[in-house]
């Protein structure tokens, strides 16, 4: 098999992009693809259209040396990654019409010897479905050679990258590639081996789908504990954070951090796509999703609780939008859902949203008159009642006198509220 040096990436976002600009970095040829021609007209202005660190210095270089490029129609090449969405349908099962509109997309380029890798997170089938419906499309290629038809060869290869270290993870991070065929996992494994220096591990498709899925579950599974423990605690009256340092000094157990539920387009979801596939089996998976999914609710409620009894101009400041620390990421957010629903509820009040990584609300907090956005200083200042929502560095070190007077509901444990003896509130 000749080497790839030809790679259309299909779809632009925070992990096709990432992937196009170390793969051009590595000296191969590179066309990302999407179907946002603002995002095309960006990468091929040496830009990205979002926030992630290190990924500007790789674009723009990739781009001015001419080894990616951005277009919004695919081309031939000898390589197609698909990195498009998979979010869920109303019943929680996956969509996959982004993989199929790829797969239209890639159909006619084809000619048999192309490797096509699926990145998308997918449920259990995905790639499988993929390699179905590109041979449908093309009944004259095959996934074998049988018959004299040319093969195309599929694999799955799951990103697992964070986001905030990207650039980091893509390199050293072990992957995880599972072949519809072996030799398609050989063939994917030489690809990723020219920028990934961790370990890379061969499986079949199916195993790698499931392998991807079960990385975020164990993740949400053990954050829902945590998060669980944050509302044991409050009705007991302990801080949980100090229980949970605590408790992290026994040699074997590492309990992760409450917060105001889980988001991002990943942990919020991907559990959902293992309930799909065995929904009597799945009963772990499917409580810590409910129990990650009703802590914005209880979030809502404590901040109401803080602001009974305050007269009717007491303002609240709520301090971060964005799904974690220190990036602008707002999808799946509970924190926008948390301040989506005070603005809400709460029609008469003032709501100072401080949210340092973006210029504007988003849709839905924009169209909600109360709501106004503030750097955090002055949210603070103007507040009676204070919403910890992202721990931020930002808010982590914010100077801790302003705060003097105030209610504090800090659902990260950001402030340390109870070791400095702080205002009012904590726990949550
Ligand atoms: N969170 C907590 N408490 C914690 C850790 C996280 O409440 O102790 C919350 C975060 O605030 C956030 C959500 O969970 O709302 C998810 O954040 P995260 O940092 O755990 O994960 P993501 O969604 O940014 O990235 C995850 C990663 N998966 C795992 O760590 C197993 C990443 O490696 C994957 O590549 C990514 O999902 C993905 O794309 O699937």
């Amino acid at each position: 098999m000749q080497n790839i040096t030809t790679v259309a990436v299909i779809g632009l976002g925070y992990i096709g992009l990432p992937t196009a600009a170390i793969l051009a970095s590595n000296g191969l040829d590179v066309i990302g693809v999407d179907v946002n021609q603002r995002t095309v007209d960006a990468v091929n202005a040496g830009r990205v259209p979002f926030v992630e660190p290190d990924l500007g210095i790789h674009v723009a270089g990739a781009v001015s040396n001419g080894s990616l490029k951005a277009t919004t129609s695919t081309p031939a090449a000898q390589a197609y990654i698909v990195a498009v969405p998979t979010p869920f349908l109303a019943d929680r099962s996956a969509d996959l019409s982004y993989i199929e509109a790829a797969a239209r997309g890639i159909a006619p380029q084809l000619q048999g010897g192309e490797l096509v890798i699926l990145e998308s997170t997918s449920p259990p089938g995905a790639t499988r479905h993929l390699a179905d419906y590109l041979l449908a499309l093309r009944p004259d290629l095959s996934l074998d050679g049988a018959n004299g038809k040319p093969a195309i060869l599929l694999a799955h290869c799951p990103e697992r990258v964070l986001p905030g270290r990207v650039m980091i993870e893509l390199v050293t991070n072990d992957r995880i590639v599972g072949g519809i065929t072996p030799e398609a996992a050989v063939l994917a494994k030489a690809l990723y081996a020219t920028f990934c220096q961790g370990e890379i591990l061969l499986t079949d498709a199916v195993t790698a789908e499931m392998a991807k899925l079960v990385e975020n579950s164990y993740r949400d599974v053990n954050i829902a504990f945590a998060n669980e423990l944050s509302v044991i605690s409050d009705k007991l009256g302990i801080d949980v954070w100090e229980l949970i340092r605590l408790a992290n000094h026994h040699p074997r157990v590492n309990i992760l951090q409450p917060g105001p539920g889980v988001g991002g387009h990943c942990i919020a979801v991907d559990p959902w796509f293992i309930v799909a596939a065995a929904p009597q089996e799945a009963q772990l998976i499917r409580t810590a999703r409910t129990v990650n999914d009703a802590k914005p609710g209880w979030v809502h409620g404590k901040v109401v609780e803080a602001l009974a009894g305050l007269p009717a101009d007491a303002e609240l400041a709520v301090l971060g939008l964005s799904f974690k620390a220190n990036i602008d990421d707002l999808r799946e957010s509970p924190a926008v859902e948390i301040a989506t629903g005070l603005a809400e509820g709460l029609p008469g009040r003032r709501i100072n949203i401080a949210e340092p990584h973006v210029d504007e609300l988003p849709h839905g907090l924009s169209g909600q008159s109360n709501a106004h956005l503030a750097g955090i200083e002055e949210a603070i200042l103007r507040s009676a009642v204070v919403v910890v929502l992202v721990d931020h560095d930002e808010v982590r070190n914010l100077d801790r006198g302003l705060l003097a007077g105030k209610i504090v509901v800090d659902t990260r444990g950001a402030l340390d509220l109870a070791l400095a003896g702080g205002p009012s509130g904590g726990a949550a």
